[in-house]
């Protein structure tokens, strides 16, 4: 059989021949790119998935009895649920000191919203220095190496779509002073796009289909195929410390944290962890974050589950206790710790398989009856994506931390507003401002209390206000206007 013979057999019975309509008019380098992406996609699978998301949008199944997940407060000491901070901070700290921690950030998103052309980690992030994102995580792991000696590993997860980009980034930047041997990138999946009216794959060109990655839950499996995995156990990784790449002040590698991870937070937590997150309260009922929830009976009673903003009902959302907090109050800052037994486990288990979930686009396309290109004024287009929080159900035990928004969380998403990279700054400032405030460094403030100057603190100086204390040559005051960079 020829290569176009054995390709149309496989593409036919699944009703998706016209992604070889032009084939006549391929070069052969453009037919072996084609033959390539069409044997890397499982088309058996293809039309279940077109006709439970495309032809039909399935009805999202909330957690039975559905309740807030409980979280150890930010206060160790609140009465609420008590936790022991110094036994965890230590044994996270131990665990950093014996090798045991790999930071892994998911890279590979499309990042369209802020409208940035390159991989979003090169993105000027910096409130005084515009340091690139992925150099200022390259600061937090130098930072962790001056305080525990040891090259934390990290894994940083590309997509096709700009895995050669950010690999040039690294080089052009000699990988932020980091040793090139600590750092290891793997691509993620793609899925096909599909047609919104039809399901049948958009074709991006005469010789290529259409893809989307197939989402920061593709990491699961990614890490796995990559050989990240037994690359980690080979190096003694024992936890995972996952971060998303669009948030400068992530502290991305928290003792603390960890140690909880690890079950040594006291009563409160006593149990290793398959999955640990970090939430924030959210600041109003309609705030877009992902909302810890936990099954409040059925199977899984007890469990975590994190349901996105979009899916919990608006009534529950804005339900209050008496204090007037809300009552569904945790949200995602996607900050969590995986075990790696738990990926692995997940990888070897044949019934593991994370939902899809589905988003409506404006995919650019060619037409696939004229191969004229269609730049389409409304969505034409499903989107199929994986989260990788979805994994959080299938852990018999998973902590969830409250951690305060000012410290932790300063995501660049929009182009400007909320989450942009001016209210970013903003908060970088705020923050450097609030730990040089408790060092005794007098901060100039306008009269709405905002800080009067723009400062950054990289994470190689310190990760917390304690460690910035510690350090050495810090001023007595800033001035009005000033920009400092510490
Ligand atoms: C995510 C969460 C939201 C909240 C928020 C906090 C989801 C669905 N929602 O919203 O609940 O926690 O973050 O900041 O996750 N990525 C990949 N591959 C992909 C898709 C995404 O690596 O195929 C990465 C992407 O590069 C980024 C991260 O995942 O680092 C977040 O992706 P997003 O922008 O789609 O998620 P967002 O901000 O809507």
């Amino acid at each position: 059989m020829s290569t176009l013979d054995t390709l149309r057999a496989r593409l036919e019975p699944v009703g998706q021949s016209h992604v070889l309509k032009f084939w006549e008019t391929l070069d052969p380098a453009q037919r072996d790119a084609l033959t390539n992406q069409i044997e890397s996609i499982d088309w058996a699978a293809l039309p279940r998935l077109v006709e439970q998301y495309v032809r039909n949008k399935p009805a999202f199944a909330l957690p039975p009895d559905v309740q807030p997940a409980p979280y150890l407060p930010v206060d160790p000491g609140a009465k609420s649920r008590p936790w022991d901070r110094a036994a965890a901070k230590a044994k996270g700290e131990q665990m950093l000191r014996a090798g045991q921690v790999a930071a892994f950030v998911v890279a590979g998103g499309q990042g369209s919203r802020l409208g940035y052309e390159g991989p979003k980690g090169c993105y000027p992030a910096g409130a005084v220095t515009g340091k690139p994102l992925f150099a200022m995580f390259a600061d937090a792991i130098l930072g962790a190496y001056d305080r525990y000696g040891v090259h934390v590993p990290w894994y940083i997860m590309t997509s096709p779509l700009n895995h050669d980009a950010t690999l040039e980034f690294f080089a052009a930047h000699h990988f932020f002073g980091l040793p090139r041997e600590s750092v290891r990138f793997f691509m993620q999946g793609v899925m096909p796009s599909l047609d919104i009216a039809t399901g049948r794959v958009l074709l991006a060109s005469r010789g290529e289909i259409a893809t989307n990655p197939d989402g920061h839950g593709g990491s699961l499996r990614a890490l796995h195929a990559s050989g990240s995995l037994a690359d980690m156990k080979q190096r003694g990784v024992t936890a995972i410390s996952y971060f998303q790449v669009d948030n400068p002040i992530v502290n991305l590698l928290d003792p603390v944290f960890l140690g909880l991870h690890a079950g040594a937070g006291g009563a409160a937590a006593p149990s290793s962890s398959q999955m640990s997150s970090k939430m924030i309260p959210k600041a109003y009922a309609e705030e877009k974050l992902g909302l810890f929830c936990a099954h409040g009976s059925g199977p899984r009673k007890g469990r975590v589950e994190i349901v996105e903003y979009s899916d919990l009902p608006m009534d529950l959302q804005r339900e209050k206790l008496p204090d007037g907090r809300l009552r569904f109050l945790a949200g995602s800052i996607a900050v969590h710790v995986l075990g790696r037994e738990f990926v692995e486990r997940l990888n070897t288990d044949a019934a593991f398989e994370l939902p899809w979930h589905r988003a409506e686009k404006k995919i650019p396309c060619i037409d696939p009856a004229t191969g004229e290109p269609v730049r389409p004024a409304a969505n034409n287009g499903v989107k199929l994506e994986r989260f990788v929080f979805d994994a959080l159900p299938m852990c018999e035990h998973s902590v969830v931390l409250e951690t305060d928004r000012v410290e932790e969380f300063a995501p660049i998403k929009n182009a400007e507003g909320q989450d942009s990279p001016q209210s970013s700054r903003q908060i970088q400032t705020e923050r450097a401002a609030r730990w040089l405030e408790w060092c005794g460094v007098a901060v100039p403030r306008k009269t709405d209390g905002t800080p009067d100057c723009v400062l950054e603190i990289s994470a190689r100086t310190a990760s917390t206000r304690e460690e910035l204390k510690a350090g050495a040559g810090l001023p007595r005051a800033i001035e009005r206007g000033q920009r400092l960079a510490l």
